[in-house]
């Protein structure tokens, strides 16, 4: 008996535990999260059915089999009945319950079938907006294809971040809410995989392909996900941030991007001379986002893969060569080109390296000598 109440104890509290859990922490419930597109909504829909006739044929198989158990027990003196298989329904059960089985199954598979088919055709008899999405080591680039802004979201590190460590980035994917959106996947690098359980569907990025999948979001809201392939050290640092909002409001926010990026190009072009001090702090921020993930922000790097910059041939040589490789890149290695970057973003990360942690190699790279050297 007492074995009985503790061992019932325990279930009380593992029941409790475990769906109890779900009021205390939203995000972490039980079943998916919300559904936010069409077809996330239908692969719920799927889901919640598929969940119902499992838990019905659950709750029936085992009714059956706890009744028999218990009485049809051998201490109460029942004796088997062998005449079962004379009956009509002990001949024709072993047929008609199978076959009722798969029927549920075949309307399953078909709301399945017919789901998968609207999840993988891009309509194309609705306005159609364009997002390209690349996968790097360890950040994302969202290029709004239609509209000429592109976007790079980073992870925001531990003490930035609160209770979002991991899930939250520095510039959100901003989309519009009841527009047919389509990705097209890629990677920079290596595989990764685009992931936002609210819209369903995740798809691989692959160098050197460009996939697509597509989506309507159907309610405002933000929606997190992450990449979903094993991508090297900093899988983890790859959160994916969807904010949904309605179209005036997304472009507006397309209005606000382009006005920053001219804002910064004519900053960039005027042809002023910068300060040592002036370009080292513009330079250690962009480093910090940009270049830290490999080389660190102590320019140590993670050697063997990421070699160090302080105190490195390159970064304390001759300029000249230290821009080649930042505007270049290496190819076949993990160092990109960084080319898209304007003149004075690369004229203050490579004053930056070639001044920060002990290079001290005194040398001023103007946005003007950036120029000359592309
Ligand atoms: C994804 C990882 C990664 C990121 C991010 C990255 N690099 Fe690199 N970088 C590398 C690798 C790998 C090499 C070595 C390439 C080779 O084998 O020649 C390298 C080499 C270099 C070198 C030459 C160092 C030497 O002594 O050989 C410089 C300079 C450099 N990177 C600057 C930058 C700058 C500036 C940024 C940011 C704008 C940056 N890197 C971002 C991976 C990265
Ligand atoms: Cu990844």
């Amino acid at each position: 008996m007492r074995f009985l109440v503790s061992g019932l104890a325990r279930w009380v509290v593992l029941f409790v535990g475990f769906f109890g859990a779900g009021s205390v922490y939203a995000e972490y419930g039980v079943n998916f999260p919300e559904p936010a597109s069409g077809s996330a909504q239908e692969i719920y829909d799927i889901h919640m059915m598929t969940m119902r006739v499992s838990t019905l044929l659950l709750v029936i198989v085992f009714a059956i089999v706890f009744y028999s158990l218990y009485f049809h027990r051998k201490s109460r003196g029942y004796k088997a009945d062998q005449k079962f298989h004379d009956t009509w329904f002990g001949h024709w059960s072993w047929i008609i319950v199978p076959t009722l089985v798969l029927g549920v199954d075949l309307t399953i598979a078909n709301n399945a079938n017919a789901v998968l088919e609207k999840v993988w055709v891009v309509p194309d008899d609705k306005e159609l907006m364009d997002v390209k999405v690349t996968g790097h080591q360890w950040w994302w680039e969202f290029d709004y294809l239609d509209h000429g802004v592109k976007v790079e979201s980073r992870y925001v590190p531990k003490e930035d971040s609160g209770d979002l460590y991991l899930r939250e980035v520095d510039n959100r994917l901003v989309l519009p809410v009841g527009t047919n959106i389509r990705f097209l996947h890629t990677s920079a690098d290596v595989l990764h995989a685009f992931w936002v359980p609210e819209l369903a569907v995740k798809k691989d990025a692959i160098p050197g392909y460009v996939t697509e999948t597509w989506v309507e979001i159907t309610r405002e809201g933000v929606f997190r996900g992450q990449c979903a392939e094993l991508c090297g050290t900093w899988h983890a640092r790859m959160p994916i941030v969807v904010e949904a909002v309605p179209k005036e409001q997304f472009l507006a926010w397309i209005d606000e991007r382009n006005a920053a990026k001219a804002a910064a190009a004519a900053e960039a072009s005027a042809d002023k001379t910068w300060t040592m001090e002036e370009l080292m702090a513009k330079g250690e921020e962009l480093y910090n986002t940009k270049c830290g993930a490999c080389h660190q922000v102590t320019g140590i790097g993670l050697p063997p893969a990421f070699p160090p910059l302080k105190g490195s041939a390159i970064a304390t040589g001759p300029i000249d060569a230290h821009l080649d490789i930042v505007i270049k890149g290496q190819p076949g290695t993990a160092m990109m080109a960084w080319g898209g970057l304007n003149d004075l973003e690369i004229a203050a990360i490579v004053t930056y390296e070639r001044n920060a942690w002990g290079n001290n190699t005194g040398d001023l790279v103007q946005p003007a000598d950036v120029k000359q050297h592309r």
